[in-house]
């Protein structure tokens, strides 16, 4: 099984949408082993976005998402990390699939109310960044045997 970091936005706590991302995450068979709200500090935000460093909206990005509570989460299932992704859908919400979570709240990239990790080696990374060991939960969940053949 595979492990993905995901976030709850700033933007996603303000506007009311953390029951609907949990909602779906957990509706599609992937088990939450991780929960906490709490507003990231700028430090905790640089590392998170190390690979932007360079670019132009970057210190808006980091602004941005240090702003207030987010709500992050460490998810565990099959290739979490890419049904993570698709959950979500594209970056700039305008290209997202319909029926994503960007397809269907978001309209602006800067606005896009949810994170996922774009592979295996950096969920290990935001993970470490984000929760230590003892606040991940090894638990089998009672559907395993209906979602998994
Ligand atoms: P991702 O969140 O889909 O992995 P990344 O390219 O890693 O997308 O960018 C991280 C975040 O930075 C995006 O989710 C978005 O909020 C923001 N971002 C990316 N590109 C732009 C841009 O061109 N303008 C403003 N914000 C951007
Ligand atoms: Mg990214």
């Amino acid at each position: 099984m595979e492990r993905t970091y995901v976030m709850v936005k700033p933007d996603g706590v303000q506007r009311g949408l953390v029951g609907e991302v949990i909602g779906r995450i957990e509706r599609r068979g992937l088990k939450i082993v991780a929960l906490r709200m709490n507003t990231i500090s700028q430090e905790q935000a640089k590392k998170h976005y190390a690979e932007h460093v360079q670019k132009p909206f970057f210190k808006s990005l980091i602004d941005f998402i240090t702003s207030g509570p987010s709500v992050s989460m460490v998810v565990e299932g099959k290739n979490a990390v890419a049904v993570m992704r698709s959950i979500n859908g594209a970056t700039n919400p305008v290209n997202a699939a319909t029926g994503s979570i960007r397809a269907d709240f978001a309209l602006d990239t800067g606005r896009n109310v949810v994170h996922a990790s774009d592979s295996p080696e950096s969920a290990a990374r935001e993970i470490g960044i984000h929760f230590r060991d003892a606040e991940i939960s090894g638990y089998s969940r009672i559907d395993e045997t209906w979602v998994y053949e």
